[in-house]
């Protein structure tokens, strides 16, 4: 089925839109389509035909079905903070902006869940549950823009997973329009429901290519006990994995990250950000427990002493206060902002914990070998085996020549993500960034069934063309 952009000449169905919605809720101006258009990667061109603000879930249903009779393609839109393109319009696609869904609707204190819009912020979130005395745990640095329905559609990870896990675990209902325009209620809010498939779990990560979430319930944990975070300085790579095990023996870890020195050399050269400690290494980890006792805290201590014993760590620090908390996360969380002034080639990769040491190696090889002026920076959660690798752009190169040769970086990494049964996007979805590569990581046969999910929620094409799948 083919599905067209939205011309210039074809007013029609966009003033047919606008009856859909409130007025004043379809959008066409140059800097409305600019900044709707596009999320944080800076590679395609945003150019939609118009953005569209639903407030209810029968408005959203309404336009999947105009879109379905104008054969138009619609694009999901929620913080816009998102790092492989899944909810850019590059092709005269109308953006559904749920900015106007953003009220939190519910709150169960025995179920301990939230029912959320997708348009709430989720940042909004954590705050409304810490309010609660609760907590809601997915978190990563861009959580004070990001929104739930885009997490939901991303599977969103960051900085907590070793502990609590994606966002997938956190959703207890879900209720979607599918591209067909049908309102599905997934799983209630159970929490044990043993009745076949669960398509919940279907639209979580799916990128809005199956339908739109409209509603979320969002379960919460209990809030956590006296965050103290590590930062340790190792003397490679290597010396990191059995510290992860050291501490992962001792503490119930709700944090393990890491980070070269060259980050730690842009972060300190913003000025704003105080050192971990005075000496520097070819590596840190940044590792949080609750230190709910002294027990707790002492057996951190000896566990570090053990570390440093056996030469896996030179140097370390533990946070003492709140304050000093927030301080060490940021030397890993400003990170990625910090760079993106040297436009970055970015990657989000994943293999099993006990191979990223080997992994690492063979990309850094493969990268100096070709390339001895590229700035290779490694950070990410390497707890849980996901590494960002970042390139930053020579000054001596223009963007084109750079993107040019980052192409070709990208098949080396991918063919070793292969070669090591990884994943070519642990985190950030594949969107249109990474949509060339998924074979890397799934089979032909697990893409032919796929598309034919697609094809069963979405038979004219309309949600999301061109994401997940070229
Ligand atoms: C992080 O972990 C984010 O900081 C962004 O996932 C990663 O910018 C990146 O490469
Ligand atoms: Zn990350």
């Amino acid at each position: 089925m083919n599905v067209s952009r939205v011309e210039m000449t074809d007013l029609l169905p966009i003033e047919e839109l606008k009856t859909l919605v409130e007025p004043g809720k379809v959008l066409t101006d140059a800097a409305s389509l600019e900044t709707y258009g596009k999320d944080w990667t800076k590679h395609y061109a945003p150019a939609p035909s118009a953005i569209v603000f639903p407030k209810t879930v029968e408005q959203v249903q309404a336009i999947v079905r105009w879109a379905n009779a104008h054969k138009i393609a619609l694009v999901p839109s929620g913080g816009r903070t998102g790092l492989s393109a899944a909810a850019v319009a590059a092709n005269g696609e109308v953006v559904v902006s749920f900015d106007y869904m953003n009220q939190i609707l519910d709150f169960n204190e025995s179920n301990r869940t939230v029912v959320c819009q997708p348009g709430v912020v989720t940042g909004a979130l954590q705050q409304f549950a810490e309010d609660k005395g609760l907590y809601y745990p997915v978190d990563f640095a861009s959580a004070g823009s990001s929104q739930i329905g885009g997490n939901i559609g991303t599977n969103a990870g960051g900085i907590k997973v070793i502990r609590y896990g994606l966002t997938r675990n956190w959703v207890a209902g879900l209720k979607v329009v599918t591209g067909t325009g049908e309102l599905l209620e997934l799983n209630k809010d159970l929490i044990k429901n043993a009745t076949g498939y669960d398509l919940r779990q279907l639209f979580i990560g799916a990128e809005g290519t199956l339908g739109f979430v409209v509603e979320a319930t969002m379960r919460l944990d209990r809030a956590p006990r006296n965050l103290t975070a590590m930062v340790l300085g190792t003397p490679d790579l290597e010396s990191i994995m059995p510290v992860l095990h050291a501490f992962h023996g001792k503490l119930d870890l709700t944090a393990f990250e890491f980070f070269s020195d060259k980050c730690l050399d842009k972060i300190l050269g913003r000025g704003d950000i105080p050192a971990p400690f005075e000496s520097r290494t070819p590596f840190y980890a940044l590792l949080e427990f609750e230190a709910v006792n002294e027990d707790v805290a002492n057996t951190a201590l000896a566990t570090f002493e053990h570390c440093v014993e056996q030469g896996w760590v030179l140097d370390g620090v533990m946070s003492q206060s709140e304050q000093q908390l927030k301080n060490l996360w940021k030397l890993r969380e400003y990170i990625s902002e910090t760079i993106s002034h040297w436009t970055p080639y970015k990657n989000d990769i994943s293999v099993t914990v006990s191979q990223v040491p080997a992994f690492l190696a063979d990309i850094d090889t493969i990268v100096s070998g070709s390339y001895p002026d590229f700035e290779v920076l490694w950070y990410g959660h390497i707890g849980d085996g996901n590494l960002h690798l970042n390139i930053l752009k020579p000054d001596a190169l223009s963007k084109e020549e750079f993107f040019a040769k980052c192409a070709t970086v990208n098949k080396w990494v991918f063919e070793t993500v292969e070669k090591y049964n990884g994943s070519i996007s642990a985190e950030h979805g594949v969107g249109m960034t990474k949509r060339d590569y998924l074979e890397y990581s799934r089979s032909p046969a697990e893409i032919a069934y796929m598309k034919a999910v697609k094809t069963v929620f979405d038979p004219n094409g309309i949600m999301n063309p061109g994401k997940i799948f070229a």
